[in-house]
């Protein structure tokens, strides 16, 4: 089950889970809210194998994700795995949504609250499907056990392209902001 808390202010490694003492977490129904991003639930068998194609594919229909991929990260498995890492964690954004299911492992997606520009932690573990809105500024690591694999989707030919933070003025951020209430 997905959980989420705003991030402490400590530079320490990554892949800690960066809790606040005492801990702040974020109800999904505020972190819909506060950020747009949305979450659901899809079963997944324990090997990450197979999962619950009937809630998957209203899903795909509904919002007309018609490409799908899956990424495997780890060492071994992903090329240029440091380089790739750090530009998934450098600050950015997309012009289109991002959509990820873990399927096995875990990871964290950091997302900016628009109105405090706080760091957000969402945790994904199996069975977690997330949809990032475009023009989100979020970033994204692995945690201390250093895999996830992941299905990714997409509406039509995919565009992964980040773009780094100040984007301020690209349009997709402007969106963003406009349909989160920000006054900027
Ligand atoms: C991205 O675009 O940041 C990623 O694909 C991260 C890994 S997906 C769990
Ligand atoms: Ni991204």
């Amino acid at each position: 089950m997905v959980s989420a808390w705003y991030m402490d202010k400590s530079d320490a490694d990554q892949r800690e889970d960066h809790r606040c003492n005492p801990d702040r977490p974020v109800r999904l129904e505020e972190l819909e809210k506060k950020t747009g991003v949305l979450y659901f639930t899809i079963p997944v068998s324990e090997d990450g194998s197979s999962y619950d194609e009937e809630k998957l594919n209203k899903i795909r229909k509904d919002r007309g994700y018609s490409y799908q991929d899956e990424v495997d990260i780890a060492r071994d498995t992903l090329p240029n795995y440091e380089e790739k890492l750090k530009h998934f964690f450098t600050e950015h954004i997309h012009s289109d949504e991002e959509i990820r299911l873990c399927v096995k492992g875990s990871g964290y997606f950091d997302v900016r609250e628009p109105n405090t520009d706080d760091w957000i932690r969402i945790q994904l573990v199996p069975g977690d499907m997330i949809i990032l809105p475009a023009g989100i500024y979020h970033r994204f690591t692995l945690d201390n056990k250093n895999y996830i694999k992941a299905l990714r989707f997409f509406v039509g030919e995919p565009v992964w392209t980040p773009i780094n933070r100040p984007a301020d003025e690209h349009p997709a951020r402007v969106d963003y902001l406009k349909n989160r209430n920000v006054k900027v």
